[in-house]
C-alpha cells in the first residue's frame, strides 16, 4: 500500500513493499523555499513517498518567521521565484514579506506539496543503520527513510546579544524574527539594537508612527539606494497575457542579479561604481556629524549590503536618534550605554541577526559506522559541494554549508543544487545504492572554496560579519550562479563512494 500522504512514514517496510512504491522513501527536513522545491521536484518525478518535516506550524521559513514592519526582499521580485513558476502578480518591484509568503504557499499548494508536510515536527536526530535512516522528531515520532534531504535554512535561529541585564527590562522586547504583533508600537519609545538589513527595514517602516526611536548602532552599514515602486496594472496584465514577456523579464533580472552577486569577489576597481553609489547616497544625510557616524570605515560589500531608499530620509526624522556609544547593559527602564546615559524605552527590538553557522544543528546526525556529524564537522562544516557530507550516505542538503553567498537570489542556488542532487537520486533509485562523498574529495573541495573566498571582499574588506566563521574565514563560496551551474552540471562519480545496499531503495518500477 502506498504511504498515506501527510501521515508518518515509519513502518518497517519489506523489500516487496518498497518495490511497489513510487520512488525511494524520503524525509525532507524543513518546509521553506528549499524544502518546498524538493517536494515539488519529487512529485514531478512521480515519487510520492516522501514527507516534509517542519518544526513550525506553517511553511515558508524566513518568510513565515520574519513578519516585522517593512519586511521585504531586496532582490527584484520577478526573479525571486522558482524558474518554473514565474509570478505575474507581484504588486511591487521588490516584494513585501507577506506577498512572498503567499507566493511560496501558493506554489506549494498548486504543486500538491501541502499534503506532504507535517507541522510541529522539529527533527532531533537522524541515525543511519547501515542501510537506511531513522529520523526522530521532538514528539518522539520516528520516520524511516532511504534518503534524507536537509533543507533546514541558514538564517534561521535568531541570535540574541549577550548583553547583561536583558531579562530585567520592564517593557516588551523581542527579536525581529519573532515580532510580537500583539504589542502596539504606535506612540511608544522604541529601542532598536542592530543596524543590518532587518534593523534598517524596521527603522524605515516604523519611524513615522512611534514617539521616538533610538537605534543602537555598533557598526555603521553601507546602504545601497534601491527604489521600490508599484508594478502598474497594465504591466501585471501584460505579464499574465504574455508568459514569454514574463520569462524574458525573469532572465534579465537574473543576469543583473548574477552580476551584482559577483561584485563581492571582484577587484576593488570592479566594485568602484557600486562604492560610489553608496558614498554618494550618504551625502543625502544633511547633518555632517550624523553622516560621519553613519559612514562605515570598511569596504562596501564586506558586510551583506543593506538596500533601502526610504531609510535615507527616515533616519533623519527628528524623532530618530542613532546611538553609537557601546551598550553597557540593559536595565528595567531601557538601555545604558558606556557613557553613562540611560536611553529609556517602552519596547526593545533586537535586530541582532542570526546564528548563521548552525546549519542543520542542533539536529544530531549519526552516519555509517556510528560516525557523528560532530566528529565529521569537528574542525569545519565539511561537505562536498555543499550538498553532501562524508560518511553520511544518501543524506543530501540544499543551501548547506559553503553554499554561495552575497546578494544573489537563493532560489537559483537551490534549484542548481537540486538538479545535481536529483542526478544522484536517480542512481539511488535505479541501482539501489548508497552514495556518500569521499572524505578526501570533500576536504579538497572545501580547501578550494576557502581559498576562493579568502580573496573576496568578505575577507579583505576590513569588517566583521556573519559571512565569517569562527576562524575569520568566509563560510560562503565566492562563485556566481553561472559558475555554480557549471560546477554542479553533473556529479563526478569518482568523487563519491557508491556501494550496493540490498535493503535500500530497490529499483523503482
Ligand atoms: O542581521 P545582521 P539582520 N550590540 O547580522 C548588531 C538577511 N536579510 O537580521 O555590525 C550591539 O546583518 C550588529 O552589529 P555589528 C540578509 O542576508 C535580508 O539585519 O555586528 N549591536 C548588526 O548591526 C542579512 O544580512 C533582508 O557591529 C549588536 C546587527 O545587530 C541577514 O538577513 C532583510 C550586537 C545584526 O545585523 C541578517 O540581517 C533582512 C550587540 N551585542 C534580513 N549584536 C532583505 O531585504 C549584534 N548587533 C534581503
Amino acid at each position: 500500500m502506498d504511504a498515506q500522504v501527510g501521515q508518518p512514514l515509519k513502518a518497517e517496510s519489506s523489500r516487496n513493499e518498497m518495490s511497489r512504491r513510487t520512488g525511494p522513501r524520503i524525509v525532507i527536513i524543513g518546509a521553506g523555499v528549499s524544502g518546498i522545491l524538493a517536494g515539488i521536484k519529487l512529485r514531478e518525478r512521480g515519487w510520492n513517498d516522501f514527507v516534509i518535516l517542519e518544526r513550525a506550524e506553517t511553511l515558508g521559513g524566513t518568510w513565515r518567521d520574519n513578519v516585522y514592519p517593512g519586511v521585504a526582499y531586496d532582490v527584484p521580485a520577478h526573479v525571486y521565484v522558482y524558474s518554473f513558476a514565474p509570478n505575474p502578480a507581484w504588486k511591487t518591484r521588490y516584494a513585501k514579506g507577506p506577498d512572498i509568503w503567499r507566493y511560496y504557499h501558493d506554489v506549494a499548494r498548486r504543486h500538491g506539496v501541502l499534503g506532504h508536510i507535517e507541522y510541529g515536527k522539529g527533527v532531533e536526530s537522524a541515525v543511519f543503520d547501515g542501510a537506511r535512516w531513522t529520523v526522530t522528531t521532538n514528539d518522539g515520532e520516528s520516520y524511516d527513510a532511504d534518503v534524507v534531504i536537509a533543507a533546514a535554512g541558514r538564517l534561521r535561529d535568531p541570535k540574541l546579544p549577550d548583553i547583561p541585564g536583558k531579562e530585567t527590562f520592564a517593557g516588551s522586547s523581542f527579536h525581529t524574527a519573532r515580532w510580537d504583533n500583539g504589542i502596539s508600537i504606535k506612540g511608544k519609545r522604541i529601542g532598536l539594537i542592530g543596524a543590518g538589513s532587518s534593523g534598517v527595514q524596521v527603522l524605515a517602516a516604523i519611524a513615522g508612527e512611534v514617539a521616538h526611536i533610538k537605534q543602537f548602532q555598533r557598526t555603521p552599514q553601507w546602504v545601497f539606494p534601491v527604489e521600490d515602486a508599484p508594478v502598474p496594472w497594465w504591466k501585471r496584465l501584460a505579464f499574465r497575457l504574455s508568459p514569454s514577456y514574463l520569462r524574458q523579464t525573469y532572465q534579465q533580472l537574473l543576469d543583473f542579479s548574477n552580476s551584482r552577486g559577483a561584485l563581492a569577489f571582484e577587484t576593488k576597481e570592479g566594485r568602484a561604481e557600486r562604492d560610489k553609489v553608496c558614498s554618494d547616497a550618504l551625502l543625502r544625510i544633511r547633518d555632517p556629524e550624523l553622516r560621519a557616524r553613519l559612514t562605515p570605515d570598511y569596504d562596501v560589500g564586506c558586510k551583506r549590503l543593506v538596500m533601502s531608499e526610504t531609510w535615507f530620509e527616515e533616519v533623519q526624522r527628528p524623532n530618530v536618534s542613532i546611538v553609537s556609544e557601546r551598550i553597557e547593559k540593559i536595565e528595567p527602564q531601557g538601555v545604558r550605554t558606556i557613557d553613562g546615559a540611560l536611553h529609556e524605552c517602552d519596547v526593545l527590538i533586537y535586530a541582532t541577526g542570526f546564528d548563521a553557522h548552525a546549519y542543520i544543528r542542533p539536529m544530531e546526525l549519526t552516519g555509517e559506522d556510528g560516525i557523528t556529524l560532530d566528529e565529521v564537522w569537528s574542525e569545519l562544516p565539511l561537505t562536498y559541494r555543499s550538498v553532501s557530507i562524508p560518511h553520511m550516505p544518501n543524506f543530501f542538503m540544499l543551501n548547506g554549508p559553503s553554499s554561495p553567498g552575497g546578494s544573489a537570489s537563493i532560489v537559483g542556488i537551490v534549484e542548481t543544487q537540486w538538479a545535481y542532487v536529483d542526478q544522484l537520486l536517480s542512481q539511488v533509485a535505479s541501482e539501489g545504492v548508497l552514495i556518500a562523498p569521499r572524505e578526501d574529495k570533500a576536504r579538497e573541495w572545501l580547501a578550494e572554496v576557502r581559498e576562493r573566498a579568502s580573496n573576496s571582499v568578505w575577507a579583505t574588506g576590513g569588517c566583521q560579519s556573519w559571512y565569517l566563521d569562527h576562524t575569520g574565514t568566509p563560510a560562503y563560496d565566492a562563485v556566481t550562479l553561472p559558475e555554480l551551474q557549471q560546477s554542479l552540471a553533473a556529479p563526478k562519480m569518482e568523487d563519491f563512494e557508491v556501494r550496493q545496499a540490498s535493503q535500500v531503495a530497490s529499483p523503482v518500477q
